[in-house]
Order: structure tokens, then C-alpha cells, then sequence
């Protein structure tokens, strides 16, 4: 209350959401695409304790965020009292860095520290937890605040140091690959690393927080990598004997059996984090920085050389009998309907999606070059992610068209954010793929639990179009027949037009067939190469 009743008419905006897990993944959705820190705040127990998830999801992803959380006043600490959590020691693991401020003089050092470490290298979460006697107190702030952050080492001192290895080992290569992930976004060196790419000319691949860094329509792209990455990606990484990995950390949904992750290959690793390094297997060449200076060192270094000849090894992984293959019908409807609104989409839109079958369709059909344009919890995979998230992000743009995707599963985990929309009249597009079951895992009970769909049945979910009336928001429902014909019928497409250009929030129920599945997948434990296509 203190805290509130300051901030009251102080010039920063304030957004209530309708749970604290919303909040937290709505200050996620402003900082995802603007690059700046989120800030998110909650009362001390129940309230704190609800920012978990966020905050786990944010440090995954790497996120700059800042939660600030009220405290129990100090001589109250430990004592059991009334909403008390033990924040500091909850988020101890999950936190970048974090603190329980225990004087009203440590206020402007601890917030600008927090910030610092918020944004500064790797980004990630911070949490900052403030007793209520803190709060309440009063001081003079006289400045000036006295953190100053550690110098560091200039990654300048990259140039040079790597050429001679990475052109001896660029000489060598027969099959060399790139695997674009969230690094080059977070860095902002998109423009460098094309250009990077366009000089090499080398198959790449990108993780799904890559999505957006490398133009899709690039000669040598081959789309997303990892359990449902495309055949084409997946079989270049498996064939590779020369990795370049820039800002990827090689998470376990990319690397498939990672004892047999690119069998062959010598790694080259660009990576922020070195604690990132060697997670799969020791890379041959680490290359420590912020890829906004080690990828223009590499493009200068590569501009020196000349490279060998790889067109016949691109021509293969390139190659059509690569083209996307996924013999499973059920999902099509499903897939041509995304493709359909992403088609229509306008220029440099945000579609935020949620965790599942429909997340993985998404992906798979995303062909945007906006290097922040699909927002997704990936790292956590946290469900009721997409629906607070889309506010943050259409907060932090307003302008911008917001589409998020949901499954119904996860739309029901922050389904009263809904009232957030309402009531900031924001214009997001909201569709749930409604296939009536918590997909993903009915997927998995149907490939290796002999279908037993145990407790995923979702076949009694609320009409989704009357909860979105009662919180006075337009909603439609599509029948997955609508995409029969493709192109669809005009009918259709105009509705889809209506929708993704209202003005409003718009709801959207899009009926998937229960038992459609994504393909292509790597099964749990398989190698990259062992993809399957389609049921049995
Ligand atoms: C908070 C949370 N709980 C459980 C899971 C495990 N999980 C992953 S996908 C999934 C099903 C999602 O169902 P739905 O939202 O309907 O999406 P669909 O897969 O059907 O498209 C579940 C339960 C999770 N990722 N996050
Ligand atoms: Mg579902």
C-alpha cells in the first residue's frame, strides 16, 4: 500500500492485471519484444509466490525482468507472521540476482544494481523484496546513487584471436551448417548476422527463439531445428562436420539424444554465457561475448578469406527430397488455418504463442523475418503464458497487430486476463485452438501409452465464446471444415480479415480435430536423424 499509494500520480504507468502470474508474464511480453526490462510487482506471500513460474520462465528464456515484492516489515522476518514468504530463498535459484533490501538507503543502489544485472550480459530476472517498514519510511533522496557496474573486458580482443582457427577449420569442412538461436535477437545483431549468413552461403537452421533472425526466404535456410524442427534441418545438423552455434544453448528439445547430437561435427560456439558451453559436448572453438561484437569480428575476418566450394553439399541438404514431409492428415486443416492468418497478417506483427501441439504448429508454420515476432515460453514451456503475455506486448506496442495463440488447455490457465484486455481496450487477437484435450501430452499417451488418455480429456471445456461475452469481448468460433478448400472460400478469408484488423480484442475458437498430432517429430531419446512422419 505505501508503495501504491506513491506510485499513484508519480508518472509511471501502472497495469493491474487479475493474477500475479499475469503480471509477471506480462511484464515477460513487454521486455520479449522491446529488449528493455519488465517490471513486475506483487504483494509478500501468496502474492510473491504467484511471480514464480514467470520469473523461472524468464531466466530460461533470458529475459530482463524486474519483480519487486513486498515484505513482512523486518522484525517480523522469520517469525511465521501473517504473508510471510521467504521470497529471497524461494526465487534463490531461479534469479540472476537478487535482494532483501534491509534499509531505506539501500533503495537507489539496489534498484540500479537490479537493473544492471537485469539487462546487463545474459539478460535474466532480478527480485527485489522490500519490507513494508522500508516502504513506509521516509528519506531525502540526495543522490547520487553509488553502483557502478564492473567493468568489462572489451570483446574486441575476439577479433583476430579466432581467425586463423576458424578459417583453418572453415578449409576443412565439407558440410558446414549455422544454427541461428535467441542470442542474435537478444543482442541485436540480426543485421550482422545476415549479413554473415548471406557471406557464408551455408545451410542454417534456427532454433524456435531463433525464428524471425534469418529471412525465411533465404536460399540455404532450412527452418526450425529440434523435436518438430523440419526433416531438411534436422538431417543437416545430423550430417554436419562443421557447427557454427550462434547464441543457442543447445537445450535438450534441440538436440534430440544429445550422445548422438551431430555425430560429426566440430562445433563452433558464439555464446554470451559460458556456463552455456559444453553442455552437449565440448564445442572445438567457444568464442566468449555479446554476439554485437563477435559476430561483425567474425563477418570481418570471414571478408579476408575466401571460402571453399560448397554448393554441392548445399545442394543436398537444400535439396527438394528434403521438402517437408508430414504424412499425418489430421492436422492439416489446423496448419492451413494458421497459415492462413499468418498470411494475412500485417508487416512486423507479434504472434505470442502458448505451450502445446498448437505452440509446435505455429512454429512450424511461421515464416516472418521480424527477429521479435514470435514470442513463446521455450525454455520452461509454462502454459497460460501467451494470454498475459500478448498484453504486455501489445502494451509495449500499440500500434503493432498482436496475435496470440492458445490451446485450450492453456487458455484456461489465465483465462482472467481476459478482464485485463477488456478493460485497457486492447486490440489482441486471440485464437484457441480448441482440439478439446491437453494435446501435446494425449500425443505422447497415444504414440507411447498404447492411447490410454488418462486425465487429458477436455471434452467438457466452457463454451469459450460465452466466457469471452460475459467479459464483454466479440468471439467466433471457426469449424476446421472451413479450411477444406484451400485457398479458402472467400467467405472465410474475409472473416479472417475482420478479425486480425478489428479495432477490438477478438476471440477466435478455431475446432481442431482431437486427435490430429504434430509431425515431424523426433520421439523422446531418438536421434535427430530418427524423425517419424505420420502415425504407425
Ligand atoms: C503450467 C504447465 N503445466 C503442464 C504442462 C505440461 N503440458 C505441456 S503441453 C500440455 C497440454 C497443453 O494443452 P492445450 O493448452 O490444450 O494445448 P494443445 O497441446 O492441445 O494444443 C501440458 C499439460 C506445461 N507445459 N505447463
Ligand atoms: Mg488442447
Amino acid at each position: 500500500m505505501p508503495l501504491y499509494d506513491a506510485l499513484d500520480g508519480s508518472g509511471v504507468r501502472h497495469v493491474l492485471t487479475r493474477h500475479e502470474q499475469g503480471a509477471v508474464f506480462a511484464a515477460e511480453g513487454y521486455a520479449r519484444v522491446t529488449g528493455k526490462v519488465g517490471v513486475a510487482m506483487a504483494t509478500s506471500g501468496p502474492g510473491a509466490t504467484n511471480l514464480v513460474t514467470g520469473i523461472a520462465d524468464a531466466k530460461m528464456d533470458s529475459v530482463p525482468l524486474v519483480c519487486i515484492t513486498g515484505q513482512v516489515r523486518t522484525a517480523m522476518i522469520g517469525t511465521d507472521a501473517f504473508q510471510e514468504t521467504d521470497v529471497f530463498g524461494v526465487t534463490l535459484s531461479l534469479t540472476k540476482w537478487s535482494r532483501l533490501v534491509r534499509t531505506i538507503d539501500e533503495i537507489p543502489d539496489v534498484i540500479a544494481e537490479g537493473f544492471h544485472w537485469a539487462r546487463s550480459g545474459r539478460p535474466g530476472p532480478v527480485v527485489i523484496d522490500i519490507p513494508t517498514d522500508i516502504l513506509k519510511a521516509q528519506k531525502e533522496f540526495t543522490g547520487p546513487v553509488n553502483f557502478r557496474p564492473h567493468a568489462r573486458p572489451s570483446d574486441a580482443h575476439a577479433e583476430g584471436a579466432f581467425s586463423d582457427v576458424i578459417a583453418a577449420l572453415l578449409h576443412r569442412a565439407a558440410r558446414p551448417v549455422a544454427l541461428v538461436g535467441a542470442g542474435a535477437k537478444l543482442s541485436g545483431s540480426v543485421p550482422e548476422l545476415r549479413q554473415t549468413l548471406d557471406h557464408l552461403n551455408i545451410p542454417t537452421l534456427a532454433t524456435v527463439h531463433g525464428l524471425g533472425a534469418v529471412r525465411p526466404e533465404s536460399s540455404y535456410y532450412l527452418g526450425m531445428v529440434g523435436m518438430h524442427g523440419t526433416h531438411a534441418a534436422n538431417m543437416a545438423l545430423h550430417e554436419t562436420d562443421l557447427l557454427f552455434v550462434f547464441g543457442a544453448r543447445l537445450d535438450d528439445r534441440v538436440t534430440g539424444d544429445p550422445a548422438r547430437f551431430a555425430p560429426h561435427a566440430k562445433i563452433v560456439h558464439f555464446e554470451i554465457d559460458p556456463a552455456q558451453l559444453d553442455r552437449v559436448r565440448p564445442c572445438e572453438l567457444p568464442v566468449i561475448g555479446n554476439l554485437a561484437d563477435t559476430i561483425p569480428a567474425l563477418l570481418k575476418e570471414l571478408r579476408r578469406h575466401s571460402l571453399p566450394d560448397w554448393s554441392a553439399w548445399r545442394a543436398v541438404a537444400c535439396g527438394s527430397e528434403r521438402a517437408e514431409r508430414d504424412l499425418h492428415g489430421l492436422a492439416q486443416p489446423t496448419k492451413r488455418f494458421l497459415d492462413e492468418l499468418f498470411s494475412r497478417l500485417p508487416q512486423d506483427s507479434v504472434v505470442v504463442a502458448d505451450v502445446g501441439q498448437h505452440q509446435m504448429w505455429a512454429a512450424q508454420r511461421y515464416r516472418s523475418s521480424s527477429p521479435r515476432g514470435f514470442v513463446t515460453s521455450g525454455g520452461l514451456g509454462a502454459m497460460g503464458f501467451a494470454l498475459p503475455a500478448a498484453v504486455g506486448v501489445q502494451l509495449a506496442k500499440p500500434e503493432t497487430c498482436v496475435l496470440c495463440v492458445s490451446g485450450d488447455g492453456g487458455f484456461q490457465m489465465n483465462i482472467q486476463e481476459l478482464a485485463t484486455v477488456h478493460r485497457l481496450g486492447l486490440a489482441i487477437k486471440m485464437v484457441i485452438v480448441d482440439n478439446k484435450y491437453l494435446g501435446m501430452v494425449r500425443q505422447w499417451q497415444q504414440l507411447f501409452y498404447e492411447r490410454n488418455y488418462a486425465e487429458t480429456d477436455l471434452s467438457d471445456n466452457p463454451d469459450f465464446v460465452e466466457i469471452a461475452k460475459a467479459y464483454k469481448i466479440h468471439a467466433w468460433r471457426l469449424n476446421e471444415s472451413a479450411m477444406a478448400e484451400y485457398p479458402v472460400a472467400s467467405e472465410t478469408g474475409d472473416m479472417i480479415d475482420r478479425f486480425l484488423h478489428s479495432p477490438e480484442p477478438e476471440l477466435l475458437v478455431f475446432d481442431c480435430h482431437p486427435e490430429a498430432n504434430v509431425y515431424p517429430m523426433v520421439p523422446a531419446g531418438a536421434a535427430l536423424s530418427e524423425m517419424v512422419f505420420g502415425d504407425k
